[in-house]
This record gives structure tokens, sequence and C-alpha cells, in this order.
């Protein structure tokens, strides 16, 4: 199919850009605009040109598929620099959003219209990258500098309005914005060409310098291990410095560097696995979601509070009930009061405040659930307390409604068989707090149907999650993942370590907490009384706990917490207790290396991960990254546990498993059969095929 088509309108030539789904910058579509643009330019009855795009976007940017492989001509900056010396003007018609190359392909023109929907941005910055066909050197001189790093340091993208405000576009068309793009064209045709971008100097003065410099420093500060941050703080310095033709050059340089950097690599990794996420083996588009018009919440805690904002948020009504008017009442005020913070931060107003909180009723009783299309249990993770729930809903909701649980580890087909239809089940996993966190595991029984999954991926849509669709087991995938990395860390600690070490090295690795603070922030004593409910030991957790020890509530667990500080402090009585333990244990306890801790935590997760894709649990290892990076914080410049496997190597993974196993006799320890064979074939988990979850 032709990604170009060429029309004309009197003397002006149109050339439509037209490559489903968002006119990417393929090396295709490069030729053909070239050649299009030529073409047009050659024309002797033509005088002006419009680049406009079919579909939602104008163009989202650069093929970022295409990176990483061999360049193919013409590569974009040949593209723009022809578009901007052209003879005869050219006009962009910016219909949709204008990304990353997309914006700078309208940079290149020499004038640009939008329509109000419009966004325009330069989003590299998030794929690890810095523009890299011209933006940062034509964005500086069309908008200041100062504004421009900043935009390209956020990613940010702007509205059309916001875009006429800064000069980045001539008008916003709320007609037809062909006809505007033409009229602006036969203008500048018959008015002469204007100066191209390129060969503007007014805004490259020492005022908009000393603004950059102020925010380039502030920059460098915050992002000391992103390359991409100083690439793109020298690359603006440039515009400054340097004639345009080598601020160029010099830009290309630096981009092409970041393309080959492993940051960059797993930016890009992630975009795309995020996507991919969405797309569930076996369900496909012919899979209609239920209804979803209204929803009721169980249990108005923490989580049940949390889900029910998740709906408000969406504009979707939800009854938020309780067994009691005292607790639901409670409950309502601490959404209140959740809100009343973003208020107070700004980035909720009053009124949106008070609008949200108008969807939210409050009721005591299941009954009160009778007319959701969507119910979600978020009450005591215990299992007996959920098998009456859902009992109980069972007689009292309609035919056809989705009934979900929030439960973080047990066993949902029992869950279901508490109800007679069990078909219309499904775990919706929300993470703490649930109104903030992004990732939504959609937990499927066997039973399941599969419009109930098809719903629960919409509805992660509609609240703004990111949905992974996961199996039924112990913990599901990213809890069960996390299971390997507790008793890992607390394995460190009877063998030498100490919390603030093993901390350290976590940070270190890119995390925003380890483990130890983590355990102190949400409370030791919920972990405490899953292993108790489990016959599970952890030495030092549990002397933690013993001693009432649960952590910040407590005002000390692995650390102290003076005066309620919400930075723990080294403590000498924590570390006496561990050598105390290390020593009934018969164990010498010895020093470990920051890589030494980071390797004996993520191993023994990636091992699981493992076997969570030989059970089908996960359909594919880039749906286990996507749940550890929206729901644990997992640094997204490292890609995830099975990308980052990938990058240390499998057999080296193996290899230290099997050291490991050995040394502790923890048979749990030893290489999942798939990892064995990935490794000894020499290959990665991305060479795994999606399997159905
Ligand atoms: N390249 C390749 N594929 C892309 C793409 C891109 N730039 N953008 C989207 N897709 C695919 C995506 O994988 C999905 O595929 C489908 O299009 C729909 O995407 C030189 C170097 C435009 C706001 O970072 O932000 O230009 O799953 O589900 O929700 O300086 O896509 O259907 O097979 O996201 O409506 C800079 C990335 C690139 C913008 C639309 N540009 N895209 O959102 O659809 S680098 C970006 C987006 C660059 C230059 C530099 C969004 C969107 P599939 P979608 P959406």
């Amino acid at each position: 199919m032709e990604t170009v088509r060429l029309t004309n309108r009197g003397a002006v030539a149109i050339a439509t850009i037209d490559n489903p789904p968002v006119n990417a910058l393929s090396a295709n579509l490069r030729a053909a605009l070239l050649q299009a643009v030529t073409k047009a330019a050659a024309e002797p009855e033509i005088s002006a040109i419009v680049i406009a795009a079919a579909g939602r976007t104008f163009v989202a940017g650069a093929d970022i598929s295409e990176f990483g492989k061999p360049p193919v001509s013409p590569l974009l900056p040949e593209l723009l620099a022809a578009i901007e010396a052209s003879a005869k003007p050219v006009v962009a018609a910016v219909n949709g959003a204008a990304l990353g190359g997309g914006l700078e392909l309208a940079l290149a023109c020499h004038a640009r219209v939008a329509a109000p929907a419009a966004k325009l941005g330069l989003p590299e910055i998030r794929l690890g990258l810095i523009p890299g066909a011209g933006g940062t050197q034509r964005l500086p001189r069309l908008i200041g500098g100062a504004k421009a790093f900043a935009m390209m340091l956020s990613g940010e993208s702007v509205s059309a309005e916001e875009g006429l405000a800064l000069g980045l576009v001539d008008g916003v068309i709320a007609g037809d914005l062909l006809d505007a793009a033409c009229a602006v064209a036969e203008m500048l045709a018959a008015n002469g060409k204007p100066v191209p971008i390129s060969a503007k100097t007014d805004r490259l003065n020492a005022a908009e310098r000393g603004d950059f410099e102020l925010v380039a420093k502030s920059a460098l500060e915050k992002a000391a291990e992103m390359p991409n941050v100083a690439a793109l703080v020298e690359s603006v310095r440039n515009a400054f410095d340097l004639p345009f033709e080598q601020g160029l050059a010099a830009e290309r340089a630096l981009f092409v560097k970041l393309i080959a950097d492993e940051r960059s690599k797993a930016l890009r990794y992630v975009f795309f696995a995020e996507r991919e996420a969405a797309r569930v083996p076996g369900i496909d588009a012919s899979v209609k979601p239920r209804p979803l018009a209204r929803a009721a919440v169980i249990g108005a805690g923490t989580m049940g509070g949390g889900i029910a904002m998740c709906f408000a948020n969406a504009g979707i009504p939800v009854t938020l009930i309780e067994t009691s008017r005292d607790l639901v009442e409670k409950g309502y005020a601490r959404v209140r009061d959740t809100y009343g913070f973003s208020v107070k931060r700004g980035s909720l107003s009053e009124a949106e405040r008070d609008e949200r909180m108008a969807l939210i009723a409050p009721a005591v009783g299941l009954q009160a659930a009778a007319d959701a299309d969507i119910v979600v249990e978020a009450a005591f993770e215990e299992m007996g307390v959920k098998q009456q729930i859902f009992g109980e809903l069972d007689r009292i909701a309609k035919p056809g409604v989705i009934l979900a649980t929030n439960t973080s580890y047990l066993d949902i087909a029992t869950i279901a068989a508490a109800t007679s239809r069990p078909q219309d089940v499904i775990g919706l996993h929300f993470f703490s707090p649930a109104n903030v966190m992004k990732l939504l595991e959609v937990v499927r029984p066997a039973g399941t149907a599969e419009d109930v999954v098809a719903t629960g991926i919409a509805l992660g849509r509609k609240l703004g999650k990111v949905a992974v669709v996961v199996g039924n087991c112990f913990g599901f995938v990213g809890n069960r993942m996390l299971a390997q990395r507790t008793r890992a860390a607390e394995r460190l600690l009877v063998a030498g370590a100490l919390p603030h070490e093993v901390d350290a090295a976590v940070t270190g690795f890119g995390f925003k907490m380890g483990p130890f603070a983590m355990s102190d922030l949400a409370g030791g004593d919920i972990s405490w009384r899953m292993r108790k409910s489990l016959g599970l030991k952890a030495a030092v957790a549990d002397a933690l706990c013993e001693a009432g020890r649960f952590g910040q509530k407590t005002g000390k667990g692995y650390y102290l917490y003076p005066e309620g500080a919400r930075a723990g402090q080294r403590d000498q009585e924590v570390e006496a207790l561990i050598a105390r333990i290390s020593a009934d244990q018969g164990v010498t306890r010895r020093a470990f290396s920051a890589d030494e801790i980071v390797a004996r935590l993520l191993d023994p997760m990636v091992n699981e991960g493992a076997r969570i894709l030989e059970e089908g649990i996960a359909a594919r290892p880039g749906d286990i990254d996507i749940v550890w990076l929206n729901g644990y914080n997992w640094p997204a410049w490292r890609g995830g546990p099975m990308h980052w496997a990938d990058t240390v190597g499998l057999a080296t993974i193996v290899g230290r498993l099997e050291a490991q196993a050995a040394e502790t006799g923890d048979a749990s320890l030893e290489p999942a059969p798939l990892l064995r064979r990935l490794a000894a074939e020499g290959k990665g988990f991305s060479d795994l095929k999606a399997k159905a979850a």
C-alpha cells in the first residue's frame, strides 16, 4: 500500500502520509515522502507543498522497531534537509500527535498549522535517547533554549494551544485543517518563503543561554546515571555554540551512540513489551468485554478505598461497601483525605475532588452491590471470609456480573467454587496504593470465561492501568517472584550482610528502595502473619516481629526511626541480633560485595520467572518484566528481570544458581529446566515466543 499519496489543490501539492497505525517514519515512508516532495518541487505549476497525514496521528516519530538495524537511506535528517531546502514553501498540517521525528518533520517545514486535538512533543528521552533529526538544533531556535531543553528533558507533549503560545505552530485551526494549510502555503508562495528555522538566531541570545544553563545544571545533578541527559545538554549547548550544520552532525553522533547504549535498548524493549502485554494469546478483538457502567467494591480499607478511587477517577460510579456504617464512613473519609493531598499539591482541583467523591457511594451490606456490572472484593485476606462473601454475591448480583477478587495470593479457583458462576470470577490484583500504582494483574483461573478476561483488560485500560494477564497460582507472578527475593535477602543477613548493605546494593542497582527499607515501610507484621499462616520461618524477620519491631509504624524495624523519621538509621541492637542468629545457625559470617548481593537477590527471581513461563502462568518473558516495572519499581532502564537476565547471560546465571544451591542445600535454587535449556542453547528469554497464559 502506498505510504504517501500525492494530490494537488490548484497550485498546492498535498503529500498525505498514510502508514498505519501511527504513521511511524519507516524507511519506506521516508523514501516515499522524499520522492513526493522532490516531485512536487519539480512541477512547474506547483507553487507550494502541504504535508498532511491520514489516521489519528500526524506522525508518531521514527520507527522504533528499526533502531539497532542497519540504517536505510534516506535517513530522517536527509529527508528533513531536503524539505527545509525546498525552493517552494512546505507547510505541515498537524492533525494529531506529532512526536519525536514527527515533530522534527514539522519543524523542517516552513510553517505549521495544527488541529485543536494535536499534541506536539519530543519524547526521545523516555527511550534513553535524544532527538536525532534536528530537534535539539531547531527547537531552541524556534522557542528558546531553556523552554526547548525543558520540553526535551521531560519528553512531555504540549497541546496545540500551548504550541501556539510557544510559537511551535503558526495557527490552531478549528475548521478544515487542509484548507487552512493550503491557504498558508499559497500565502507563503506569494510572499516568499520565510527564513527556515535552521537559519534563525534571534533566540540564541545570552539571556536564553543563561536560562538554559540553569535548567541544564539541575538536570545533570538529578540524572547522573542516564547518559542521554548529558547528551541532551551537550547537544542543546551546541545549538548556541556551533553553526547549524555542525550542531546537527554532533547531534547525530550523540544519537547514534545512544542507540547502542544498553539503557536505551532496555527502554525500547519496554516500549514494545508494554504494548504486547495487552495482547492475550487466544483472546482477540472478537471477544467483546462485558459492560462496566457501574461498579461496587467490597471492603473500605486501604485497598478497597484505593480501588474505589480508581473507578471514580475513570468516571465510573462505584458503591463502596462495608459491614458497618462506622467502617464505611472511616473508609470514605480516608478516600476524601487522599484526594485532599492531591488538592493540596495542586494536582487536583476542589471541583474535580468533589466530582470524584460524588461518584463514590458509601453503603452497608452486600445487597448494595445488586446493580453493579462489576464487583471487586477487597476484604480481609482470609479464604473463609472471601468464600462467604462470594457465596452471598452469587445470590445478590445480576446474571453476567463480573465477580472479581483483589486477593494478592489466595487461590482464586477456590474462591470461584463458592459461587454457581465460576466462569464470571476473576482476579484483579491491584498494587498498593491502588490509586497510584499502574500495575493490574488480571488473574485468570482455568474456568474463567474469555470475555471476562477481556473485560479485565478493558477495565485496566479504562482505569489507566497497565494490565497483565497471569495464571492462577500462589502469588501469581509478581509476589511469587518477590517471595524468592525476600528469602534470598533473609539468607544474606544470616550469611554476613547487614540490612543497610543489602539495601544500598539494591538502590545502587536502580531500585528506589531496598527490601528492608520496603519492609519497614509496609510493616513487617503483614508478611509475618502470612508466614505463620503458611508455617514458614524467617529467623531474622520473625525475631524482629516477635520483639514488636514492625518498622516505621512502631518506630523501629530493621532500622531505627527516631521521632517518626522517614529514613531509617542503623541499629546496633538489630545487627547484634543478626550476629546471634548467624552463630545459632553455626554460620561464619562473611562480607558480600554489592554485585554479589544483587546476584543473590535477583538470580532466584529470574529462576522463578523461568518456572512461571514453564507453567504458562505468564505468556511471555516481557509480561513478567512489565509486572516488575509497574508493580515493584524495577528500574525501567534495566528492562525488567528477564531482560536483565539476558544482558547478564543465562549461562552465568545458571552457574551462580548451581553454586548457591550447593552452598545452601536449597533445592529451589537449582536452575529451572527452561533456564538450563536456554543457557545450553546459548539463547535468552527474548528468544521465546508467546504461549497462552
Ligand atoms: N515506532 C514504531 N511503532 C510504533 C511507534 C513508533 N514510533 N509508536 C507507536 N507504535 C506502534 C505501537 O507499538 C503499537 O503497535 C501501535 O503503533 C499503536 O501504538 C529520530 C529517534 C503515538 C501516542 O516515542 O507514544 O522519533 O501494538 O498502542 O495508545 O528524533 O504510540 O499495534 O503492534 O501506543 O494510540 C519517538 C511513541 C520515537 C512515540 C499513540 N516517538 N508512540 O498511542 O497507540 S523515536 C515516540 C506513542 C524518534 C527521532 C527519534 C504512542 C502514540 P501494535 P499505541 P496509542
